[in-house]
């Protein structure tokens, strides 16, 4: 089945009650049992709910993998492979990643005991020299949030098969739509499933999918045992928002593109971070593991002072100032005080993330009136 068609009949059947085409939001905690231990294969909504698994269903057929696994949030996700590990377990993570992902190793699960090794995955060589006995895990993000940083996920997997580590990728930023890391050669995706897959900015839930039924069910396991499910609800609206996936990326990416261009043409804009563009360093890495460069995009102002990044980023009409990405709306952010003000202010800079750097999620609106609100804005800033 082709993509377009998957997006809307992935974990869609009929339902058996009544006919429903759309799978029901079945908000219940429990279920009627006929005798002690004789079920219709649902005990207790931490465990199972039929919404949830129609959605983990649809989960994984889109992220071309055999299990899929819905969470409350992507950070819970995140949270659930970390309790694959066990105290002294090594983990060589992005040195670029999303702040939320980072305070969660750095400040959780070091505390138990789990040691990280933070590295650029613009080469595999980086990750290869901190491989030693302990190493059990490589957390890559591709492209980066939110320098748009590419890691090659072909040549990680190759490296994380030949050491028999696991190897998870945070592939919210390029969604289903434009990228499948299973199919080149990851053990786990894992999503933010608030961004791209939600789709309308309604909704916080996170998802994993894996091929592995050994993964599958140790990663099952800890969603029962330590709870952190999605609420039906929730479910409901990650299937509807998936079944637009395919349409609402081709034009994030138009919308995407014609941005990034007409910030690079800019004359007050410094440098645009954005993988589309041919002298991105991970330009021919990401051309090869993805079908197009998305709706992401950050940037930084020739006149490199605060006063001019708060400017534009109070400037913009349509733009709106917030955290999270990945809706139908554009959305305009500034990490080092927003979404990676958890990094300490040193290792940030270290890493490339500057203060005055401007992230966009660009959205499904006109592409004129969203370059004329940029446009617009950034005078502003160079005149403030
Ligand atoms: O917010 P939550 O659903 O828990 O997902 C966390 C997360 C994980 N991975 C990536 C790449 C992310 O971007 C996020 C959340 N990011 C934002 C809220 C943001 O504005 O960057």
């Amino acid at each position: 089945m082709k993509k377009a068609t998957q997006y809307i009949h992935a974990g869609a059947h009929p339902d058996p009650s009544t006919g429903a085409i759309m799978t029901p939001i079945y908000q219940t905690s429990t279920y009627v049992q006929e005798a002690p231990g004789v079920n219709k294969g649902f005990e207790y909504a931490r465990s199972q709910n039929p919404t949830r698994q129609a959605l983990e269903e649809a989960l994984a057929v889109i992220e071309e993998g055999k299990f899929g696994l819905a969470f409350g949030s992507g950070v819970a996700a995140t949270d659930a492979v970390m309790k694959l590990l066990k105290p002294g377990d090594e983990v060589i993570a992005a040195s670029d990643m999303y702040g939320g992902t980072y305070r969660l190793f750095s400040k959780i699960y070091s505390k138990f005991g789990i040691v990280f090794h933070y590295v650029d995955m613009g080469a595999v060589d980086n990750i290869e020299t901190k491989i030693n006995a302990n190493t059990k895990l490589i957390w890559a993000e591709t492209p980066t949030n939110p320098l748009m940083n590419i890691a090659d996920i072909r040549g990680i997997a190759a490296v994380a098969q030949q050491h028999k580590i696991l190897l998870c990728v945070d592939n919210t930023f390029a969604s289903p739509a434009l990228q499948n890391p299973l199919s080149l050669g990851a053990d786990i995706v894992m999503h933010s499933a608030t961004k791209y897959l939600g789709g309308h900015s309604d909704v916080i839930q996170g998802a994993l999918v894996m091929n592995d039924q050994a993964l599958r069910d140790e990663l099952y396991f800890i969603q029962k045992s330590c709870g952190a499910v999605p609420g039906p609800m929730d479910c409901f609206l990650v299937l509807r928002g998936i079944k637009t996936l395919g349409i609402r990326m081709e034009r994030h990416c138009q919308n995407g593109a014609a941005i990034a261009h007409f910030l690079k043409a800019h004359p007050a804009v410094k440098k645009v971070y954005w993988p589309g563009f041919e002298d991105h360093p991970g330009h021919a890495i990401a051309k090869s593991q993805m079908k197009d460069f998305g709706g992401m995009i950050s940037f930084e102002l020739k006149l490199d002072t605060m006063e001019a990044a708060r400017a534009l980023l109070s400037g913009t009409r349509l733009f709106s100032l917030a955290e999270s990405l990945g809706g139908v709306e554009s959305l305009i952010n500034h990490p080092a005080s927003m979404t990676h003000a958890s990094i300490p202010r040193e290792e940030r800079i270290k890493n490339g993330l500057g203060d005055t750097l401007i992230r966009l999620s660009v959205g499904i609106e006109d592409a004129e009136d969203l370059i004329a609100d940029l446009d617009h804005a950034i005078q502003l800033a160079i005149t403030s």
